[in-house]
């Protein structure tokens, strides 16, 4: 029934193609989630130096997927890959209690940026199999998602090893950008 629906979908509606970009810190689990969005699978990942792009496809969107660079001297390059993007995977390891003020500090200086204005933000609370990581909610208070206004949000917990919780997030962003055009 699924498969008759998105064929009905994009029968009717047509595709929707959206630039995504998927951020993070350094080891968050970025490139992991990128190939388990885009394989299926895990790959055996290296530090990502600039980007991997990667074609991911959720109901009738076809999502060109970003995997941006997460060190520090790499953060500053995001910015290249801004124009047209309409949906932000900001992806945090959730065992990294102590570098949440970072994670922070990045996401605001992303929803202040003039060419992701009209960008929808997707938080994956990524490594929720690790005991004693900081659950959605927890996250949701420390980067203070509640204050964010005058766009589109949600969280979603996840494990980008096993593929829980992707689709879910995936979804929500495929239906909040299909819902807004
Ligand atoms: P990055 O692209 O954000 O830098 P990677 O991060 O995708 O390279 O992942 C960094 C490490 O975290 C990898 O481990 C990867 O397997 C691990 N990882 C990613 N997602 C999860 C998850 O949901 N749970 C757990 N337990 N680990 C995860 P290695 O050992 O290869 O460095």
């Amino acid at each position: 029934m699924g498969n008759l629906w998105s064929l009905w979908q994009n029968f009717f509606q047509g595709e929707k193609e959206v630039k995504a970009i998927i951020v993070g810190l350094n080891n968050a689990g970025k490139t992991t989630t990128l190939y388990q969005l885009h394989l299926g699978q895990v790959v055996s990942t290296q530090p990502t130096i600039g980007s991997n792009v990667e074609e991911v496809r959720r109901g009738n969107v076809r999502f060109q997927c970003w995997d941006l660079g997460g060190q520090e001297s790499l953060r500053k390059t995001w910015e290249m890959y801004f124009t047209n993007t309409q949906a932000v995977l900001l992806v945090v390891d959730s065992t990294e209690r102590d570098r949440i003020a970072v994670v922070k500090h990045e996401l605001q200086r992303l929803l202040a940026h003039e060419d992701l204005q009209g960008a929808v933000v997707l938080v994956l609370a990524n490594k929720q199999d690790i005991k004693g990581s900081m659950t959605a909610a927890e996250i949701t208070d420390a980067l203070e998602l509640h204050g964010i206004k005058g766009r589109s949000w949600h969280i979603e917990g996840c494990c980008a090893l096993t593929g829980e919780g992707l689709a879910e997030g995936m979804d929500w962003v495929a239906q909040t950008l299909t819902s807004s055009s």
